[in-house]
């Protein structure tokens, strides 16, 4: 837990790579994420940007927030542009018409466009192996085109397109477990992160651009104008969600989960939930229901972390992953 109390601006890069005048609301979680996971990884990066509110707001012809090279592609297919980009700098190094640069294939992509429409992508890409790192911006809803649930909604929420009544009291379904999704797929490298924790994510940026293989992070984006929360509640929003469990903080390395932030007694779920105005309906009774889940989740995860504690090769399928007979040594991604 070494990194997770420290905010020193100094100790960042001070360039920026994605840069201030965008047009996102006050307080978005996303822009803070891309702002740390860019000085993270720093230039030497081509990014796959699906549609979705950071690329919205981040690009309106002819003005532009990046200061990297950058490509606009569909909502469902970060991860294969990303993929196809890192083939055709491999062939091209290996024909000797590209010097070698190690350059960072990045695709970030919202949830909507991970967990929804783009995971067949996404899937694909990390199981053929692509040296990449796929980046996902959880905002749990498809924000930029009002606020619509998607299967990474949490229970409860409401959106516009799961409104709480008496019928129904918001999203019927639990969210989509997507680290354990991708951590599944036996890749080298799975982590979840948030930019309140803002080292945290810079360290496992690094990592995951690091590995040898498709690298997965699951950044939480809060989103004031979705999550009806206060624009200067977003940082303390982002630190509740790691303490209360409902967003554990942990990565999966070579098959080895390592939990980062561990409060053993998790805080109250009501210290998260009460602050945003997307749950203001739930009674006491949902909460309670809610609480035993994330309880039960984060006991599952300690167990994990415990079995796998004496784990330190890469597991069967990641080392399947590493190059193959006859190819040039291991290419980071960096
Ligand atoms: C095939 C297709 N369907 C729908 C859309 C419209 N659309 C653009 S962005 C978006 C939602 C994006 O949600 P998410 O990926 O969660 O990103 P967020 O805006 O929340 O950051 C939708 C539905 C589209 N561009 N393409
Ligand atoms: S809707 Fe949410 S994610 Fe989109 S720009 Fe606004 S605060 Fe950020
Ligand atoms: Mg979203």
């Amino acid at each position: 837990m070494e990194n997770l109390n420290i905010y020193v601006p100094r100790l960042l890069d001070s360039r920026e790579y994605f840069t201030a005048g965008h047009r996102a609301c006050q307080g978005c979680g996303e822009t803070v994420a891309l702002r740390q996971i860019l000085k993270s990884v720093g230039r030497n990066v081509i990014l796959a940007n699906a549609t979705g509110c950071s690329e919205i707001i981040s690009s309106p012809f002819p003005q532009t927030a990046w200061h990297v090279p950058w490509i606009h592609v569909a909502f469902e297919n970060a991860a294969a542009v990303a993929s196809g980009v890192e083939a055709g700098i491999k062939a091209l190094e290996r024909k000797g018409m590209l010097p070698k640069r190690n350059v960072c294939i990045m695709a970030i992509a919202g949830d909507g466009a991970t967990a929804d429409i783009g995971f067949q992508a996404l899937s694909g890409a990390v199981e053929r192996g692509h040296n990449f790192v796929y980046v996902c911006l959880d905002n749990e809803a498809y924000m930029n085109t009002g606020i619509q649930r998607s299967s990474s909604t949490p229970f409860g929420a409401m959106t516009t397109t799961s409104p709480p009544g008496r019928m129904s009291k918001g999203q019927k379904t639990w969210k989509k477990n997507l680290p354990e999704i991708m951590a599944a797929h036996d890749i080298p490298y799975v982590a979840t992160a948030s930019p309140s924790y803002p080292f945290d994510l810079v360290r496992k940026v690094k990592r995951a651009v690091e590995v040898d293989g498709p690298a997965y992070l699951h950044v939480l984006a809060v989103c004031p104008t979705g999550w009806r929360s206060g624009g200067d509640e977003t940082i303390r929003l982002g630190r509740l969600a790691a303490e209360c469990g409902v967003f554990p903080l942990y990565e999966v390395d070579h098959g080895k989960y390592t939990i980062n932030l561990d409060p053993g007694q998790l805080k109250p779920i009501k210290d998260y939930l009460g602050i945003q105005g997307r749950f203001r309906h739930l009674k006491p009774e949902d909460l309670e229901y809610i609480e035993g889940r994330i309880v039960e989740n984060f006991e599952k995860l300690r167990a994990k972390a415990r079995m796998t504690a004496a784990q330190d090769k890469p597991s069967r399928k990641a080392s399947k992953q590493a190059p193959k007979k006859g190819k040039k040594a291991a290419r980071s991604k960096k």
